[in-house]
């Protein structure tokens, strides 16, 4: 670990506060990661003193603003190491970007009776903007199961049968937001590419925890969200290989998307400008490639040991010190992400006595209701690692689930 580690938690001011009269421990970074100062003061310093709309103006601020946007593209394009920025599109987010490609390469390439390939782990938003494609056009959806059990594996058995080339779509997510399984990327995009799929890689959980290369791992398009690796909330990517990109139609109509309009009929920008219709979310486009920066300062793959470090720890302590409960995913090579039921308590009132001690968990189905039925469950608790989590707060965890099962169960 360098020297950027070393006073990590004075980066992010919101983790010095207490809650409930206890020093905040905050375990709920699978929904969302807190930001890093300078990510704060580069969304500051861009409204005190860079503010303009881009792509339009010749004034200074206007060719400031410009250039910072796609010098974050350009900062995007190497954090993935995608062959050109032109590959980046900047949208809200993972949930934004599936629907891009649903919409877009989805109506335009599928027809009735086309297979959509996804797996049982899928959170809602690799899941419904299929549903919503397969009614649009007569597709099917097809799902990977999950080995019984709770490891969280993928049945990767079941791969060459499913996989078929009537499969035009294989959409999976990198890292489970209730298992915490990291399903083997670069394998399943090059089993897709080898029956003529597509692949659809959603990054929501493993951008900013996990090395990225989207050449290594081969896919055609891959989702993020800035918000889960210390970036402003409201700004995600969509990478899509450029020949892809090229064929597709917009999916938003507006300003800045087109090279010509007509009142009939109009023409469109090339890609990336043509799936960026209106003013984009630029200061927070801006804060991303900043929260890059840092990610890369700290080194992805000292990210990555750290979360594993932690849940496997966790996962550890919490098998042997609370009788009884019931923990999901696998035990090691696994992301910072721990589900857990406790057997006769509700994931909300673990969450609500979690919260009197200051330690912030989520209880819920976390938008994997299909998952949840399949394992037997309506919900769980999740506690959720990232850079900035300490083996003392592991302990905290530990001893505040002990005292709650303690008080529920006796
Ligand atoms: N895919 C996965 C695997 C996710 O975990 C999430 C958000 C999304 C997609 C959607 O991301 P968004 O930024 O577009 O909303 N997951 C969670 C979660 O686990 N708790 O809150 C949000």
């Amino acid at each position: 670990m360098n020297q950027a580690w070393k006073n990590i938690r004075h980066d992010f001011p919101i983790l010095g506060q207490q809650v409930n009269g206890k020093p905040l421990v905050y375990l709920d970074n699978a929904a969302t990661s807190q930001k890093p100062q300078c990510v704060i003061d580069s969304l500051s310093h861009f409204y005190q003193r860079d503010n303009a709309n881009v792509h339009r103006g010749i004034h200074a601020l206007s060719m400031r603003s410009t250039f910072a946007y796609e010098n974050a593209r350009e900062r995007s394009a190497k954090f993935l190491n995608a062959a050109e920025p032109g590959e980046i599109v900047f949208t809200a987010g993972t949930t934004d970007s599936i629907n891009l490609v649903a919409n877009s390469w989805g109506d335009q390439n599928l027809k009735r009776d086309d297979i959509i390939l996804l797996t049982e782990m899928e959170h809602h938003s690799n899941l419904v903007p299929w549903q919503l494609l397969a009614r649009r056009t007569g597709a099917k959806l097809r799902f990977l199961p999950v080995v019984a059990g709770d490891t969280g594996l993928l049945d990767l058995a079941q791969l060459g049968k499913l996989l078929t080339t009537e499969v035009k779509i294989f959409a999976f997510t990198h890292v489970s937001n209730t298992l915490g399984v990291i399903n083997p990327a670069a394998e399943l995009c090059a089993k897709a590419r080898a029956v003529g799929a597509i692949s659809v890689v959603d990054a929501a959980q493993s951008a900013g925890h996990l090395p990225l290369d989207v050449r290594a791992m081969g896919c055609d398009f891959l989702a993020l969200s800035g918000h889960k690796m210390c970036g402003p909330t409201g700004v995600g990517i969509l990478y899509g290989r450029k020949t892809l990109l090229d064929a597709m139609p917009p999916y938003r109509g507006g300003g800045s998307m087109i090279s010509n309009v007509e009142y009939f009929e109009s023409k469109w920008a090339p890609a990336p400008q043509k799936f960026e219709a209106g003013t984009p979310n630029i200061a927070d486009v801006i804060g991303l490639a900043r929260a890059m920066d840092y990610l890369d300062d700290l080194g992805r793959e000292a990210i990555a040991e750290h979360d594993e470090k932690l849940a496997v720890l966790a996962y550890g302590r919490l098998a042997t010190g609370i009788p009884g409960i019931r923990l999901l995913g696998p035990a090691h090579h696994r992301s910072g992400v721990i589900s857990f039921d406790l057997p006769g308590v509700h994931a909300h009132d673990v969450v609500t006595m979690a919260d009197q001690e200051g330690i912030a968990l989520r209880g819920g189905h976390h938008c994997n209701q299909p998952l949840m039925r399949k394992l037997g469950l309506t919900s769980t608790s999740r506690a959720s690692f990232y850079l900035y989590n300490t083996e003392e707060e592991i302990d905290r965890l530990a001893a505040t689930l002990k005292k709650i099962q303690g008080f529920f169960v006796g």
